[in-house]
């Protein structure tokens, strides 16, 4: 049906689109709500958003306060350098991996369907962390009715499954169906390229989620590479994909690596005038983010305050006096002046 929107509606949706954090995507809803064309076409739409805002502000607010619990949290506010959900088959391993990577104790069990409630946690890599999110399994013996907005907030997903298993492909294929019945598509795309052109309409909240494919208990196998062709081979969609064991740790590096470049993750060190930089700690920004997102993730007053800045790094020469719309790359030192 077309809803005939305006451009400057189609700018807000493509921000909302790129955006994580709860708050942001709020006010973000608001603005939408507010540009969208109200007539007859657009009601479901709206009426979507309006049940999307409300999540998001329950969300926000956190379980009531005092002794009433409204239940165990189901969705977690990004953290580090990119949110990434474990998803899958049952006794595919994720819980095993997630405590690997993250010493979470998430728990993992001989049996399927042990996790009950999403579980997440830090991945250190180097200097940098993924949050990722341990998600009780899918499959349609247990079904998880939130499972969908577990993964809202995720930049991507890890689909893990047990490369030993004998129904590998037919489980695999049906974590992908169940989530795709929850709006959620898991995509080979990790590029964050714009596919705006099939939408504005029903298909609005529809969430396409760049996977990587994590073949799990490479261990139990005599040619793990060998199978996970196959397994390409048979469950007939190209996501890029990584042989893996949660108990020997093999591959694990490598996803460290994968999830660091994909996520196109920029670190970015600070300094004060006068002092050597901490080279420790630093910042995590994505490709694109400029002098002034840092500055918002220090604290909104600096951001609020800024004049300029200086930066030593690949792309300027040192000390490099720049703006607020300055474009940072990984390993840049700056100063912020106020
Ligand atoms: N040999 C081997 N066993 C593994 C590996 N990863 C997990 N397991 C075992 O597989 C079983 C299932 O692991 P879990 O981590 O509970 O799997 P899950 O996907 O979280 O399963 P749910 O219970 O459905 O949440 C446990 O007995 C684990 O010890 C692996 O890489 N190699
Ligand atoms: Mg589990």
């Amino acid at each position: 049906m077309p809803t005939n929107v305006t451009p400057e509606f189609r700018k807000v949706q493509k921000q909302y689109r790129k955006v994580r954090e709860p708050a942001e995507r709020l006010a973000l809803l608001k603005e939408m709500l507010r540009l969208i064309p109200k007539h007859k076409g657009t009601e479901h739409l709206q009426a979507e958003m309006r049940t999307k805002m409300k999540e998001l502000t329950d969300e926000l607010s956190g379980p009531a306060r005092g002794g009433t619990r409204t239940g165990p949290q189901v969705a977690f506010r990004p953290e580090g350098a990119g949110q990434v959900v474990l998803v899958g088959p049952p006794n595919s391993g994720k819980s095993a991996l997630h405590d690997r990577l993250t010493g979470s104790h998430a728990a993992s069990e001989a049996y399927p369907f042990a996790s009950q409630f999403p579980v997440p946690g830090m991945f250190r890599h180097g200097d940098v962390a993924f949050q990722l999110i341990d998600v009780p399994s899918l499959g349609t013996e247990h079904p998880v009715p939130y499972v969908g907005n577990t993964v809202q907030h995720a930049s991507g997903c890890l689909l893990v499954v047990d490369l030993s298993a004998p129904d590998c492909v037919s489980r695999t294929r049906a974590s992908i169906d169940l989530l795709a019945e929850k709006n959620v598509d898991l995509i080979a795309d990790w590029s964050g390229g714009d596919d705006l052109e099939a939408d504005a309409s029903d298909d609005f909240f529809r969430l396409a989620l760049p996977t990587l494919l994590v073949a799990n208990k490479a261990d139990l196998i005599e040619d793990p590479m060998a199978e996970l062709e196959v397994l390409e081979e048979l469950i007939d969609v190209s996501y890029p994909t990584i042989a893996v064991s949660a108990v020997t740790g093999f591959g694990l590096d490598e996803l460290g690596s994968w999830l660091f470049d994909q996520l196109q993750v920029v670190r970015v060190y600070t300094k004060i005038p006068g002092h050597h930089p901490d080279t420790e700690n630093p910042f995590t920004l994505h490709h694109g983010d400029t002098v002034i997102d840092l500055a918002e993730l220090i604290h909104k007053d600096v951001a609020a305050a800024f004049s300029h800045a200086r930066v030593w790094g690949s792309n300027t020469f040192d000390g490099q006096r720049v703006g607020r719309h300055h474009q940072l790359v990984d390993g840049d030192i700056v100063e912020i002046h106020t």
